[in-house]
């Protein structure tokens, strides 16, 4: 059995959101507005098939994909870039890479007890954020 990222799950904490927000080009005004959310997201999880809601007083943001199967993601309200992306299992951690114009650029996610982790990649930026069930 995969881990099960099944739920609704609420930002607890968010460490250089801001250096990864820089690398990825976001503007200043947005940085300023974005690191002060408290991002909720909704997983949905059947099989191989994923959906994942991030929702914010100011952006939301929705990702469906399947594992081993790459797609185009558009980054629609992040930063609008094209890329293609491919989640796959390493062990119970869900890694996606986001192959595009910016190197290096990526996330995992995974569980640890009640929390969700989610590390954000992008050239030589790293963000972590943890998520509590709701
Ligand atoms: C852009 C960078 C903030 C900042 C401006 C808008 C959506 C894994 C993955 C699913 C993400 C979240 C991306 C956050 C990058 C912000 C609006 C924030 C709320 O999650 O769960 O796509 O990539």
């Amino acid at each position: 059995m995969p881990a099960d990222f099944n739920g609704t799950w609420n930002l607890v904490s968010n460490d250089n959101f801001e250096g990864y927000m820089v690398a990825l080009g976001i503007d200043f005004a947005t940085r300023k507005i974005a690191k002060m959310l408290k991002p909720q997201k909704v997983i949905k999880q059947e099989g191989d098939s994923f959906y994942i809601h991030t929702t914010s007083t100011f952006r939301d943001y929705t990702l469906q994909f399947k594992i081993g199967e790459e797609f185009e993601e558009d980054n629609k309200g992040l930063d609008n870039r094209k890329c293609k992306s491919l989640v796959t299992w390493e062990n119970d951690k869900l890694v996606c890479v986001q192959t595009g114009e910016k190197k290096n650029r990526g996330w995992t996610h995974w569980l640890e007890g009640d929390d969700l982790h989610l590390e954000l990649r992008c050239e030589n930026q790293v963000c972590r954020q943890v998520f509590r069930r709701a």
